[in-house]
């Protein structure tokens, strides 16, 4: 079973979209495995944002995520990782589909409501960077016999 994190930005815990989206992901059959409100640190999010180190917008990328609480998920299902950057739709939210996170709620790249890990390394890289192992929880739903 996939696990992946998920974590909704500054402008979407502002807009009021936390309710909204984790319903979105229990909806569609999905288990939450972790969730919680937090403020990202400038060091946690140059480590999270690493990989865009060398990018223009670098900076303005720490500063956004840093500006205000974020709500950090984990969730777990079949193909969870794939299925939710489905989901969220393309970074662009003006190139996004409508029905889509960012197709429904976004408007500018920079400001694109929703974070989704891109591949099982980075699941497991970005699970670890915001969660401690104990925080993570392993249940079963009565549901899932039925997605
Ligand atoms: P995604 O979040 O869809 O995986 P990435 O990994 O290409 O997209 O970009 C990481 C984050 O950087 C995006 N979520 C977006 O907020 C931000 N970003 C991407 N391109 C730009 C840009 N041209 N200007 C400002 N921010 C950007």
């Amino acid at each position: 079973m996939e696990r992946t994190y998920l974590m909704i930005k500054p402008d979407g815990v502002q807009r009021n979209l936390i309710g909204e989206i984790v319903s979105r992901f229990e909806k569609k059959g999905f288990t939450l495995v972790a969730a919680k409100l937090m403020t990202v640190s400038k060091e946690t999010a140059e480590t999270h944002y690493g990989e865009h180190k060398e990018r223009p917008f670098f900076g303005e990328l720490v500063s956004f995520i840093t500006s205000g609480p974020v709500f950090a998920m984990v969730w777990e299902g079949e193909s969870v990782i794939s299925t939710a950057r489905t989901m969220m739709g393309a970074t662009n939210p003006q190139e996004a589909a409508p029905g889509t996170i960012r197709g429904d709620y976004g408007v500018q790249v920079a400001m694109n409501v929703i974070h989704g890990s891109d591949s099982p390394e980075s699941a497991e890289r970005e699970i670890n960077i915001f969660f401690n192992e104990e925080e993570l929880n392993s249940y079963d739903k009565e549901v899932n016999k039925w997605v």
